[in-house]
């Protein structure tokens, strides 16, 4: 069932899910980018047209295997183009239990308003009192009314005031939606949704799923990177990207940071106090740390990455008070990074005055609330993102991002696999659908901080098949799912327990080749819907950034030339033509005639 909320109207609509749309983009992520082609065509991201839609698959509300997740998307107002992000929350499973696949949330609301969901009785609420407030304060209130089990999403600050880069955030560290979702909510003027389900999720075949669930639960937790892996989570990836180059530091500037160990796994785990994590999880690697102010913060590795050594600062328990306050006001960690270094960079260069420089961390906090409450000029600047940001200041080179979306942690100067799934990827620059790096390398982040001494930099061809061949399981099936990927990325799960238990949940039968069958037709959809929205569209907007290009580091840096052979060669694979644009054949091939017809392809 699809429930349909319009916030302009009041209206509440409910749908059922048609068995071809459940066939043919299974959920998640296949679901949302289905719902936004057919019904957000040429709107402005901010505007009632556009609909923010919080998308479930078939793992959510049962006890699978890190199967806590939700998608939310929308079209983006940081790129214009395809959105979403993947956020693991008791919403999820609440969700799903009140009998929905998915929420649509359209139109705008004149007033603060929240979204009251228990089963069949959908109530929008006033939320006068809550508009304003942190995320923390907003979701421990609601938990006051609604009580502590029921699911709460909620923007902070940055969403209301319609920063490009807000999140939506849950459960105090759990954060989606890097390119605004959050300022889409805002935008709706919706503070948050309160979720709270009772009823029974089906499971088709329940003997066959409870034999793979136990066994994929119990392969997890004897796999043995499992105890590293519970000590520091994504952390370990500092000391690795560190020793491997690719650490962004100072803007992107270097590979390496001098002081690297203030900010490792390790010296997280000095201040570590417990672990949180997502819903039916038996990992739970969110770290939690007390900062500075005694106060707890989540640190991941893209957070310390990008708020530590990409912004000069050498102090962990700073980067968590830094990093909690953009949890509290609902900041993208990432994008916050980015745009606190470009402004550092952009001051060193003598074109920003008033910027805090490389390091300065009074001036980072003080920066990052005027972004959140757009309450200074540099921080309303900023607020809108690097790309726009250079673009006022003439400096785009210094830009770090893809399509809009900055880029996070891995600084890619010297690998060009990575580059490449950078440039590719169907929201712009995001690791989440193809982390190639590692292979590129041939080490891995598990290895306690390893790295390779006989890397050496190439452009062979095989690696535009291996980011097709992650962003078909990264970027399509786990974002289908809709369930977490680590336990197969970081403890070598094996894949094939996914499509056996997706079969034992909807009782037909999948195998690994027919999700991907999906994830071909959903990125082909998801850049179709780019073109649509863009008007436009050159091969440019897959090209990394241009620093990475430009400024040589430790003797390194990308050739255009030859990235542009990789591209091709992607595009290729793809069956898409020169310039990225998916060819009629290609879109007949994938059951999406609808969409040549519109392209007029
Ligand atoms: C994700 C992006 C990431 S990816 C991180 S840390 W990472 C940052 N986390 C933020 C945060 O925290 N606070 C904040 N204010 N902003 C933040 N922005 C950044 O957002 C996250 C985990 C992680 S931790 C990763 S890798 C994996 N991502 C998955 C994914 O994308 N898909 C999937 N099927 N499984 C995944 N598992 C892992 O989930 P976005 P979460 Mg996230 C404090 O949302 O938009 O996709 O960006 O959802 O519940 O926080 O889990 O080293
Ligand atoms: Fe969440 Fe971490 Fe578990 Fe993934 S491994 S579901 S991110 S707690």
């Amino acid at each position: 069932m699809i429930l349909r909320v319009n916030l302009s109207s009041g209206s509440v609509v409910k749908e059922e899910l048609t068995e071809n749309l459940r066939y043919e983009y299974i959920g998640g992520r296949g679901l949302a980018s289905k719902i936004l082609w057919d019904e957000v065509k040429n709107v402005d991201p901010l505007s009632p047209e556009n609909k923010l839609v919080f998308a479930l698959g078939p793992f959510n509300g049962l006890r699978t295997p890190s199967g806590g997740k939700m998608v939310i998307a929308a079209k983006s107002p940081l790129t214009n183009g395809y959105g979403d992000g993947n956020i693991g929350t008791m919403a999820s499973v609440q969700l799903k239990k009140a009998g929905y696949t998915a929420l649509v949330v359209e139109g705008s609301s004149q007033k603060p308003v929240y979204l009251c969901i228990e089963d069949d009785r959908i109530s929008i609420l006033d939320a006068k009192e809550l508009w304003g407030l942190d995320t923390f304060e907003t979701e421990r209130r609601l938990k006051e009314v609604h009580g502590k089990g029921s699911g709460v999403l909620c923007i902070g600050p940055a969403g209301e005031n319609k920063v490009k880069y807000a999140v939506v955030m849950s459960q105090r560290g759990r954060a989606g939606g890097r390119p605004g979702m959050g300022a889409v909510m805002g935008s709706k003027k919706l503070k948050a949704v309160v979720i709270k389900g009772t009823k029974e999720v089906p499971v088709a075949d329940k003997s066959a799923f409870d034999e793979y669930t136990r066994a994929v639960y119990k392969e997890i937790s004897s796999q043995p990177g499992y105890s590293f892996w519970m000590r520091q989570g994504t952390m370990a990836a500092v000391e690795w990207a560190h020793k491997n180059f690719a650490l962004p530091t100072r803007n992107f500037s270097e590979g390496r940071f001098e002081r690297f160990r203030t900010v490792d796994g390790y010296s997280m785990e000095a201040m570590k106090v417990g672990r949180r994590g997502c819903p039916y999880c038996n990992v739970q690697c969110g770290n939690i740390v007390l900062d500075k102010e005694g106060k707890e913060s989540e640190l991941d590795y893209e957070n310390v990455g990008m708020l530590g050594p990409n912004t000069g600062l050498a102090n962990l328990n700073r980067v968590a008070v830094l990093n909690r306050l953009a949890d509290e006001l609902g900041l993208d960690t990432i994008s916050l990074g980015s745009a606190l270094s470009f402004a550092m960079e952009a001051k060193k260069l003598g074109i920003l005055k008033d910027a805090p420089s490389f390091g300065e961390y009074e001036e980072m906090i003080a920066l990052t609330n005027e972004i959140a409450h757009r309450s200074s000029k540099l921080g309303d600047l900023l607020a809108e993102g690097v790309k726009i940001a250079s673009k006022e200041l003439s400096v785009e080179d210094i830009a770090v991002h893809v399509k809009g979306l900055e880029v996070s942690a891995y600084n890619c100067f010297r690998y060009p696999a990575m580059a490449l799934a950078y440039g590719t990827s169907a929201i712009g620059a995001h690791h989440k659908e193809a982390w190639v790096i590692a292979w590129e390398l041939g080490s891995s982040p598990m290895d306690e901080g390893n790295a390779s001494s006989s890397y050496e930099m190439n452009y062979n061809l095989d690696k535009a098949a291996k980011v097709i061949e992650q962003q078909r399981i990264r970027g399509g099936m786990f974002e289908f799912l809709t369930a977490c990927r680590l336990p197969w990325v970081e403890l070598g799960v094996d894949l094939e327990w996914y499509p056996k238990i997706l079969s034992a949940i909807v009782g037909e039968n999948y195998t690994l080749d027919d999700i991907f069958k999906v994830s071909d037709r959903v990125y082909s959809l998801i850049r179709s819907f780019w073109i649509r929205e863009l008007g436009t569209w050159e091969k440019v907007m897959d090209y990394p950034p241009k620093k990475w290009f430009k400024e040589a580091i430790n003797g390194f840096h990308l050739e255009e030339s030859k990235y542009e052979e990789l591209l091709q060669e992607y595009y290729r694979l793809r069956g898409w033509n020169s310039e990225g644009v998916p060819t009629k054949e290609t879109l007949k091939h994938l059951g999406l005639d609808f969409v040549a017809e519109e392209l007029s392809l």
